[in-house]
């Protein structure tokens, strides 16, 4: 495959996909409603097909996956109320603050180990029943988890969280805005990790390549729930099957592509941790992020994604000295050695003697 030299290629995140040819058909062919009367067929339909993948009674479509996380911290607690968090996660470190701001919740932190928390640090972390402590109501994961990587929290680490929370009387809650990466990565049917949770999200929008949404996934009496706080958010939609339809064809056609990506991503992993400068912990590299630490090249993670960006090759800055390179549908064999070599020509640039 010839690449172009003034191609971008858009290795910041798997948000960057386009719709395919087949949504953007389903969209100019999908039968629509009011949702907010629910009277979209093709919404409707997005929602059975997705409680029914994740083992669930019921699914809501949102707007985005920070809807989708407002929403169900809002639906899982009252204001004033504990959330375990793990330190690194999404929901405290990119979405505005609305688990504080709208949700009105206290996070508590805890360290994970490639993004999984133990469940005796929730144990420690919990205190007894008394008037000066705020009420803990849940533990939040993230799976894969975005900042370690896009490293996977397993099934059995799942379950032991999922006996804390029962044992404690606490609701548990899966961010798995890419739980289908975690699934195809380890090669089981992704009920095995849904089911230890009560309630999840995933996103259609990112490595599912749709251009817009994400589903909050539970019991009916959560949905149901969930469908009055979107709408109390500004997120009841109208005609809102033209963002299910790619959604449905996303479901049917794009999770099995995702090896692809992950297979990509290790190819990636493994050029550039050839190179001198450039740190990668090859075992967090287990689904379609490889995160890397440019400490050696002495220069500051702005000015090295400035210099990747002349380059035609689009990164992230995720730490300082941290970069995350994400792989994605339109991203083939060829861009992945191109992006090896800007980084290596960089690299040399840099650090001339090495
Ligand atoms: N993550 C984005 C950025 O916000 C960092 C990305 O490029 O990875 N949960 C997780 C685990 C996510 O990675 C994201 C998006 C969200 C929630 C929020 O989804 P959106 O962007 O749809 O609000």
């Amino acid at each position: 495959m010839e690449i172009a030299a003034e191609e971008k290629i858009d290795l910041r995140s798997d948000t960057v996909t386009l719709p395919t040819d087949e949504m953007l058909e389903a969209i100019r062919h999908a039968a629509l409603g009011d949702d907010v009367y629910r009277e979209d067929p093709t919404v409707e339909k997005l929602e059975e097909m997705a409680a029914q993948k994740m083992g669930k009674d019921a699914a809501l479509l949102v707007t985005s996956g920070t809807q989708a996380n407002l929403v169900s911290l809002i639906n899982n607690t009252k204001r004033g109320d504990l959330v375990f968090l793990e330190a690194e996660s999404h929901i405290y470190w990119y979405e505005g603050g609305g688990i504080s701001g709208v949700a009105g919740l206290l996070p508590w932190l805890i360290r994970g180990h490639f993004g999984a928390i133990a469940p005796e640090d929730i144990e420690a972390a919990l205190r007894p029943k008394n008037i000066h402590f705020p009420e803990p109501a849940l533990i939040c994961i993230e799976n894969t988890h975005n900042r370690y990587g896009g490293t996977i929290v397993t099934p059995s680490q799942m379950q032991a969280i999922s006996e804390v929370a029962k044992r404690r009387n606490l609701k548990f809650y899966m961010d798995g805005a890419r739980i289908f990466n975690a699934a195809v990565a380890s090669k089981v049917n992704v009920k095995e990790f849904t089911k230890h949770v009560d309630n999840l999200m995933f996103c259609l929008s990112k490595s599912l390549s749709c251009p817009i949404g994400s589903m909050v996934v539970g019991d009916q009496q959560f949905i149901e729930k969930a469908r009055k706080t979107r709408k109390v958010l500004g997120g009841g939609m109208r005609q809102a099957g033209i963002i299910a339809a790619a959604g449905i064809v996303a479901l049917e056609t794009m999770i099995d592509r995702l090896e692809v990506d992950h297979k990509n991503a290790k190819r990636l992993a493994e050029g550039l941790a050839k190179i001198n400068g450039i740190k990668v912990d090859l075992i967090a590299v287990q689904t379609n992020m490889v995160r890397f630490d440019i400490t050696g090249l002495g220069v500051p993670d702005e000015v090295f994604v400035q210099k990747l960006k002349e380059n035609n090759i689009l990164a992230s800055t995720i730490a300082e000295k941290s970069v995350r390179m994400v792989t994605h549908r339109g991203i083939e064999k060829d861009h992945i050695e191109k992006a090896i070599n800007a980084v290596d020509k960089i690299a040399k640039e840099l650090c001339p003697k090495k």
